[in-house]
């Protein structure tokens, strides 16, 4: 056997046995959510004929050609009876470009459809596109907003990092031909981790933003802001307001960002972000959950201190270690499927419902803000239970 077939029978089998493995939920979990024993896409399940060129007289090593580095920080929708990840793939080339995934169940045998997304362009080509977000707006469109990242033309010649990261938008009916608006304009000098907002606001559109000052560091920025847009086509922002600041010795010392768009109930507007802080390692990037008004979605009414999701055992590592980062959630009925990438190398999955995300945000303390309010409040709980006799 040639080595061109003994490869190629290695490499289809295997890729054979991931797309169709089964996944499970670890059991018992926190009550809140369950997270699922294998990532639901990695670099691994993309197709074989994205990276290899199949032909033996061209490639008799069956080499990989083009290489994908990554598969990480996808968008979510439920299309068509389908669950739909629009994943962030990294090629070897550190490009990321986005490409639609789908599956039956949501938690398992997610395909990716053959071709990625061709994301047209703007006037200014995107250098970077990533992260987006899927609005089903009541306009009867569905949006991707997402960042698109250029290098900084403030940047002097010797400084080949500095970046702008600025939000693109994008609309489709079928997730497979997308027409591309003007990026959003912001009194921010750059933008990430923009959400689109479900619902008209006093017949404008309302976007979740995160305004910073530099590409990495937010500065000034302060936190997660809104503002309103009348024309979604040349979308401006007049006036960004920051309704989740950061704030110190908290899990979003750092910075922080909208992630998945909200989630509607009858108690409120259901919000899953992420959260930064700094230590030794560098920073670290864990999943939070607050819920807004209803008839004010930029009101933040229930505010649980601390972590929704943290990176754990596997997750914690890969390309950018110690991270957890969500844009993407699917609801079904009661029923809350969370999105989630780890360490900006693959994609899982956290199962849910929305009556046990509301319980978590409505009864869980806030962050007390200093170690004495925080035991105070572990008192409260250890009083309780003993005092009941429930040990
Ligand atoms: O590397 C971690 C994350 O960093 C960015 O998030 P933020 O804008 O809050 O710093 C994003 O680039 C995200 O893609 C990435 O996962």
């Amino acid at each position: 056997m040639s080595i061109f077939s003994e490869r190629l029978e290695q490499l289809t089998a295997d890729h054979q046995t991931l797309i169709n493995r089964k996944n499970q939920p670890v059991k018992p979990g926190n009550g809140i959510y369950t997270k699922w024993r294998n990532p639901v896409i990695t670099a691994d399940h993309t197709p074989l004929f994205w990276r290899y060129d199949f032909d033996p007289v061209n490639n008799p090593f069956l080499m990989e050609r083009q290489g994908v580095n990554a598969a990480f920080n996808p968008g979510a929708i439920f299309f068509n009876g389908k669950y739909c990840l629009i994943v962030r793939v990294e090629g070897a080339d550190r490009k990321s470009f986005f490409a639609v995934a789908e599956s039956d169940n949501g938690v398992d045998n997610f395909k990716f459809k053959d071709y990625p997304i061709a994301m047209p362009e703007t006037d200014r080509p995107d250098v970077n596109v990533y992260d987006m977000r899927l609005t089903c707006h009541e306009d009867g469109w569905i949006y991707g907003v997402f960042c698109t990242e250029r290098k900084d033309p403030a940047a002097p010649e010797s400084d080949t990092s500095m970046a702008e990261a600025l939000c693109g938008i994008a609309r489709t009916r079928d997730l497979e031909n997308w027409e591309r608006l003007d990026d959003l304009k912001t009194p921010s000098p750059q933008q990430r981790n923009c959400v689109l907002h479900p619902e008209f606001i006093d017949g404008k559109y309302a976007f979740y933003t995160r305004p910073q000052d530099g590409f990495i560091d937010c500065g000034s920025g302060g936190g997660i802001g809104f503002g309103l847009v009348d024309d979604i086509q040349h979308a401006v922002i007049e006036t960004e307001t920051i309704i989740d600041e950061k704030l110190y010795h908290t899990i979003k010392e750092v910075k922080n960002g909208a992630g998945c768009v909200p989630i509607k109930t009858s108690e409120g507007y259901l919000h899953i972000a992420h959260g930064v802080r700094n230590c030794a390692a560098g920073l670290r990037y864990v999943i939070y959950a607050f819920m807004t008004e209803l008839e004010r979605p930029w009101k933040v009414c229930h505010a649980p201190g601390g972590a929704l999701i943290v990176p754990e055992h596997d997750e914690r590592i890969g390309d950018v270690s110690n991270v957890v980062f969500t844009n993407g959630a699917i609801v079904n009925g009661n029923d809350v499927k969370i999105y989630y990438a780890s360490s900006d190398t693959r994609c899982h999955v956290a199962t849910s419902t929305i009556e046990q995300l509301v319980d978590y945000c409505k009864n869980t303390p806030a962050d007390a803000l200093t170690t004495g309010g925080c035991v105070k409040i572990r008192h409260e709980l250890i009083r309780k239970n003993l005092s009941e006799n429930k040990f």
